[in-house]
């Protein structure tokens, strides 16, 4: 920020909370989150602060499903006698899904939609000087009359915002425009000679009198001084609600907000009695930016180009579901801008209100939208429910300049494109109705909000052409998954390409794209859909070249910031989405840091992209491909003090082979600017005689490595035979479909370890490990990879057909040794259990250790083995 100038009181961060104090004298709002009592039975109790979900543990259990139903929370608040003169609301700024609110056992309303804010005004139902009893009936149950009704995300259930206990004075700003603020900006006009401001208040005056009253705005600018005063009378009638616009007098050579230099004004509006005294107060921040699209060039913001990149968010933590403090919140905000994004799509709804003040801090351009996501019912009931919550969204989230993009459906087809009971006449019925609720929602949408750019996102399908959806928003998302759910990384450029051909008036921005990456695999071999972390580096990069060649793409955000809760998901973490750049906990993955090379160039900065490497096992003279990420042209590398050579970066990224020592190895990246130094301890064998290592595990029919935190070992990639290493001599990967290297996408149960059990060589009979002679203990395993309806194992007297059925049948053998007969998985054990063998073995001479897998019945299946030496 520039220099203070005189009349400023001092530092920003003591402007603002001046401000609040003042604020808080006159109409006084309190945060009451703390000691509420929850209930699932309305019979045991327990305490709980706010923010609460109650799917904070069976959302990633082993048990399919969570939790949708009911919770009841209470809350006993006293209200003292000065209060009888004043209008007392309760806010909610979110609960997800339907909420009934009791006061003193008065219904005082109810309200739809899981991530809006709503108000009530509770005054008529209060005892003064004494204690009120606030009750809230809570439903996350499936309900067809509010979105989402599907989606990709966990619905998690509860009051995960906070709670506003809010008392007003007689006049004051409206609470009941759709729980906002009570007022609008507007800029009709603004350059970089000049800007104008125009607010738009409602103000209620609830008493029986003719009041007047004053309406006084203060302008700040950037620095904290007082740039505009101005006041307005305004003479209230009795009861009476008005609406009052105002065009400020313009500020000269306004400073524009924009990423690189966010110049945020400040707006003080305080009404106040005749005696001057303040009845009530707001503020906000105001940003001069204007913004335009065109179908060639791109996003346009002050009139320049500017090509938009960053991410996608969820609201959603590890350990806390939705209900996560706002420090972890904010920190997200932090993290995004300092990898140098410029836009967020808040993502598939509106998220908590502070962030969308922190974007306007931090200079973070956004899309907020609203989750009508996957299907829709057609009903006069959901549609009533989807155009109030736009309402909400955009009257509660118009004021932030950060705010450039109001969004409304997203996917709206995928449903209907996967569904193959619904007959056509079902489909064409789906398609007219989304149709027309897209319809009715973009018209809400540049009726209230003119001066945004409306938006919509949509997937890989020709449907919204055809429909003539794509048409209906002035810019068009595409959620492209090329090289993951569909065809090839390179498909991406071709795609869009031709959609610009054939309509060359839509903008278009890459809304969303983005593999699943583990960072306990990885490989020097990635493919798609094994969910390694070189993967993930290689469809980001190469996405990135894709969109950054191509002028006419306004942007891309990639999905998804962090990776996030998805209860009905299989990822090697199941439960959770795994397309995070940073992991649950907020862990960077090295993708992000790539993206930090290429994006933010405050600094000079240089990553060296080992932190995956962990247990990397290499035999004989095998040398390792590693990844360096800098904003540097180019940079020394440097293995264990001896120079490799010197890397040019393109793309931000340069790759490197390894020879690395058996050991500790320490890696160096510089130049005259900036350097790094990483360690990476690599286990080198030149024969499985366990003489520097006692336990070797091989994560079987799996091209890569799996970093095993439950077993505390790295399992080595899979490979054919290799005389005095190990290998299969038959056998193929298992895997559901052809182009998919996950193997299943199921939760193992019992088991934390996924990558290892979703993984497998299916008619493998023979598989052999060359180790020395010696005793061994040996653990082998196994999952039954055919999915079928769960069954009760435990039911003998329940014949129906599915306990009869099997996949497979084997006996189990270790060098000759009948370890397992009639192995039958199906028969034994629960639906996709995490199976392990043990044994112990003796190893003669050279013979090393064979499995043998002979079938009776179906075709064999293993996932791993973990060879330890004993003694
Ligand atoms: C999408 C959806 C998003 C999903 C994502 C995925 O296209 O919009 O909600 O999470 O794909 O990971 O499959």
């Amino acid at each position: 920020m520039k220099q203070i100038g005189r009349h400023s009181i001092g530092k920003l961060s003591i402007f603002w909370l001046c401000f609040s104090f003042t604020w808080i004298v006159f109409s006084q709002t309190k945060i009451i989150n703390s000691g509420w009592r929850y209930s699932e039975d309305k019979i045991s109790w327990k305490s709980v602060n706010l923010p609460h979900t109650w799917n904070v543990l069976d959302a990633f259990d082993d048990e399919p499903g969570y939790r949708r139903g009911l919770g009841y929370y209470q809350k006993q608040i006293f209200i003292p006698s000065e209060g009888d003169s004043k209008i007392h609301y309760l806010k909610f700024n979110a609960v997800n899904q339907e909420a009934i609110v009791y006061v003193n056992g008065n219904k005082v309303g109810n309200h739809k939609g899981g991530y809006t804010a709503f108000n009530f005004d509770i005054t008529e139902y209060l005892s003064f000087d004494a204690y009120n009893l606030i009750e809230v009936e809570v439903d996350n149950s499936h309900n067809v009359d509010i979105p989402p009704l599907d989606a990709d995300f966990t619905f998690y259930g509860g009051i995960y915002r906070d709670v506003e206990l809010i008392s007003l004075e007689k006049q004051h700003f409206s609470l009941d425009d759709f729980a906002s603020d009570g007022f609008y900006i507007n800029y009709p006009e603004v350059s970089n000679e000049k800007a104008k401001v125009e607010v738009t208040s409602i103000l209620n005056n609830i008493s029986s009198q003719s009041v007047n009253s004053v309406l006084k705005y203060e302008l700040f600018d950037p620095q904290g001084n007082v740039l505009i005063q101005y006041s307005e009378t305004i003479n209230f009638r009795p009861n009476q609600s008005q609406e009052l616009k105002i065009e400020l007098p313009e500020v000269k050579n306004p400073q524009l907000w924009s990423p690189e230099s966010p110049w945020l004004y400040y707006l003080k509006l305080e009404l106040k009695n005749e005696d001057g005294k303040t009845l009530d107060s707001k503020s906000t921040n105001v940003g001069f930016r204007w913004v335009s699209v065109d179908s060639d060039k791109g996003f346009f913001l002050n009139g320049e180009p500017i090509k938009l990149i960053g991410v996608n968010r969820h609201q959603d933590y590890q350990g806390y579901g939705n209900a996560l403090p706002i420090h972890l919140q904010e920190n997200d905000i932090h993290l995004i801008k300092k990898m140098g994004a410029n836009v967020i799509r808040f993502a598939h709804y509106p998220h908590s209100r502070k962030l969308y003040d922190l974007c306007d801090k931090l200079g973070i351009l956004v899309w907020t939208e609203i989750p009508v996501i996957n299907l829709v019912t057609d009903s006069r009931a959901y549609f009533d429910t989807s155009i109030a919550m736009q309402k909400e969204h955009i009257k509660q989230y118009y004021n932030y300049p950060s705010v450039v993009m109001f969004g409304y459906m997203n996917e709206i087809f995928i449903r209907l494109a996967f569904n193959r009971q619904l007959t056509d006449n079902d489909k064409e019925n789906l398609k007219k109705s989304a149709v027309n609720l897209a319809a009715k929602l973009e018209d809400v949408t540049r009726q209230l909000a003119p001066n945004h750019i409306t938006v919509m996102a949509c997937h890989l399908n020709e449907v919204y052409n055809d429909t003539g959806i794509a048409d209906l928003p002035m810019l068009l998302g595409w959620n492209l998954y090329f090289g993951w759910y569909d065809k090839q990384i390179e498909d991406l450029g071709p795609f869009l390409d031709e959609q610009h051909q054939r309509f060359p008036n839509r903008v278009m921005f890459l809304s969303e794209y983005g593999p699943g990456a583990d960072v306990r695999i990885f490989t020097d071999t990635p493919k798609k859909f094994d969910f390694s972390t070189g993967y993930q580096a290689k469809l980001h990069q190469s996405y990135y070249r894709q969109i950054m060649d191509r002028p006419f793409i306004a942007g891309m955000t990639a999905w998804n910031f962090a990776d996030f809760g998805s209860e009905f998901r299989g990822d090697p973490i199941p439960h959770v989405n795994q397309k995070g750049l940073v992991q649950y906990d907020r862990t960077p993955k090295e993708i992000y840091y790539w993206y930090k090379a290429v994006l933010d160039d405050s600094e000079p900065f240089v990553k060296v992209a080992t932190n995956h490497l962990k247990g990397l096992t290499l035999f004989e003279d095998e040398t390792y491909p590693i990844q360096v990420y800098s904003n540097q042209k180019e940079a020394a590398v440097f293995l264990n003090d001896e120079k490799l050579k010197t890397v040019q970066f393109k793309n931000g990224v340069a790759k490197i082979n390894v020879p690395f020592v058996n050991g500790e190895n320490r890696i160096k990246v510089s130049n005259t600017k900036v350097s790094e130094e990483k360690e990476v301890d690599v286990l080198r064998i030149k024969a499985l005689d366990f003489k520097e290592f006692n336990r070797f595990g091989i994560n079987i029919g799996a091209h890569f490595y799996f970093n095993d935190t439950e077993r505390e070992i790295t399992f080595v990639a899979d490979q054919p035979y290799k005389r005095g290493q190990f290998g299969f001599i038959n056998g193929k990967p298992f895997a559901m479909t052809k182009d998919k290297n996950q193997g299943i996408p199921h939760n193992i149960k019992n088991s934390e370890s996924e990558p290892l059990f979703q993984t497998m060589l299916e008619a493998c009979t023979d598989y052999k490990v060359d180790v020395v002679e010696g005793c061994y203990e040996v653990s082998l395993f196994f999952v039954e990879p055919q999915i079928r309806p769960s069954e009760n194992i435990y039911n003998l007297t329940d014949t129906n057909e599915s306990l009869t059925k099997r996949e497979r049948i084997f006996d189990i053998y270790m060098n000759g040794i009948l370890i397992e007969k009639q192995f039958n998985m199906a028969k034994a054990y629960i639906e996709k259990y995490g199976i392990t063998l043990s044994t112990k073995v003796e190893v003669l001479g050279n013979e090393g250790l064979s499995v043998s897998l002979k079938p009776i019945e179906g075709q064999p299946v293993i996932s791993g083995i973990l060879i330890e030496k004993i003694n």
